[in-house]
């Protein structure tokens, strides 16, 4: 029997990037979890960096091999490759509403912001 690729979903426990983790268990896709321990220096190591240069958590590494660096990207990724789990509006007007005020709000992950930041500083 042939078996289902997984993606690799690049995480830190109790992170932002649990928000994506949920998600991917909301549309029971199929990953293997790989754990960034961002206190002990992980996410800047050269071999997560080749993956991710800004060294940041989450990633999501697709089957093709590549990968998604950024929390907003891997939602609206997820929402579009997988209708099924209505994680957004169907109506393409709604779902541009959802999404626009949503970049500001604390459920779809802020750019700017990363309480973690200030341990590299
Ligand atoms: N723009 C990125 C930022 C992600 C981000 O800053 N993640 C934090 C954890 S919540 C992080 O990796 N911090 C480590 C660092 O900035 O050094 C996103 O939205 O995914």
């Amino acid at each position: 029997m042939a078996r289902r690729m997984a993606m690799k979903f690049y995480m830190t426990p109790g992170s932002c990037s649990t928000g994506i983790h949920i998600l991917l268990e909301t549309l029971e896709l199929p990953f293997e979890v790989w754990i960034i321990n961002i206190p002990a220096g992980d996410h800047l190591r050269p071999e997560y960096l080749k993956i991710n240069p800004r060294g940041t958590i989450p990633t999501l590494v697709l089957n093709d091999g590549r990968a998604l660096t950024d929390f907003k990207s891997i939602a609206l990724w997820l929402a579009e490759t997988h209708p099924r789990g209505k994680l957004l509006p169907e109506d393409p007007a709604l779902a541009a509403r959802a999404v626009a005020p949503g970049w500001r709000a604390p459920g779809w992950r802020g750019a700017a912001w990363s309480p973690m930041r200030a341990w590299r500083a």
